[in-house]
């Protein structure tokens, strides 16, 4: 069965979730304009969650979805919130969801993880995922190693659920090549940090729509946690601390911790451009300025 019709949207695009930013406006606004807005759980707790639950409810009578961000500390109070709020449609991101799994499927909530490799995506769809989101390391924000390009047709192969593609896709030409690639839909994330009714500083939207193709960087390698950013003061100093000599790796996670505490906060709500972490995908070069939602959608299907 096609997504549109797993999932009862009009187009086959999902808009990505991004913890502080998608919430209930630009959710609401996606899943009206006849796409999947995805609620970005990753900065939320429990009863923030719900509320902006209850906000996106009201504002909308289509279907969205919940991201679940399996770093965050309270994941598992998330993973509960599903099932109590009747959440239809769960997507999860930055970690395995094993655990959760048995339980969703219980309530009869379709899944759709977000995936890196073709090893999680098989364990995915063995334990009852619904569809897959492959992600590519174009993509804004945590990123895995493999390009979309090379990561959507090695998992079309390997899976028999509806694959999405997510990482470098932000026009019309991205999207009929993932479907070249064999994906049945499309994620994009930085085009819709654009979005008139996507609610984080002008700052930040400014310096996604200057951005040009080689703006974009991978920070956070050595902690483990590689995010993909736009270059500024503080990415330079990130940098600076990573190829630091006679400094301990122990020392530098340190160092690189203290120096990113609160960052992705400042982009967004602050409007700080300079010591702050401008989560951005390597598409900000083609993203050239606002627009609402639904002229987002229609440019990409219409
Ligand atoms: O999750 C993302 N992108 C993210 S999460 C994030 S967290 C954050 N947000 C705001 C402020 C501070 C932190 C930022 N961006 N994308 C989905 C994604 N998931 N990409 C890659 C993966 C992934 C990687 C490994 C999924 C599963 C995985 O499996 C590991 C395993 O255990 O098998």
């Amino acid at each position: 069965m096609r997504i549109e019709n797993i999932l009862g949207i009009k187009y086959p695009l999902f808009q990505g979730a991004m913890a502080w930013i998608s919430h209930s406006s630009l959710v609401s606004s996606v899943s009206n304009a006849g796409g999947l807005g995805i609620l970005g759980g990753g900065s939320l707790t429990k009863e923030a969650c719900k509320e902006e639950i209850h906000k996106i409810k009201s504002l909308t009578d289509k279907p969205f979805a919940l991201n679940i961000m399996l770093m965050s500390p309270h994941s598992d109070d998330l993973a509960q919130l599903a099932i109590e709020e009747d959440i239809k449609i769960v997507v999860t991101g930055a970690g395995n969801p094993s655990k959760y799994m048995k339980k969703w499927k219980e309530h009869g909530i379709i899944v759709i993880p977000v995936v890196a490799s073709v090893a999680l995506a098989k364990r995915m769809e063995r334990l009852g995922a619904d569809a897959i989101i492959a992600e590519g390391t174009e993509a804004g924000g945590h990123v895995g190693e493999l390009t979309t390009m090379t990561l959507v047709p090695q998992v079309v192969d390997a899976v028999s659920i509806p694959v999405i593609a997510a990482g470098g896709i932000a026009d019309k030409r991205g999207v009929n090549a993932a479907f070249a690639l064999g994906a049945q839909g499309v994620q994009l994330g930085t085009r819709f940090l654009v979005a008139k009714e996507c609610t984080i500083s002008q700052q930040y939207k400014d310096e996604i729509i200057a951005a040009k193709d080689t703006d974009s960087t991978v920070t956070g390698r050595i902690t483990g946690h590689p995010v993909r950013v736009l270059k500024n003061r503080m990415t330079r100093q990130i940098k600076e601390i990573e190829n630091a000599p006679g400094m301990s790796t122990e020392e530098k996670i340190a160092k690189i911790e203290e120096l990113t505490m609160g960052s992705f906060r400042k982009a967004v709500v602050d409007g700080d451009t300079r010591y702050s972490s401008l989560m951005s995908g390597q598409v900000a070069g083609l993203v050239k300025k606002e627009e609402t939602a639904e002229e987002i959608i229609k440019s990409l299907f219409e």
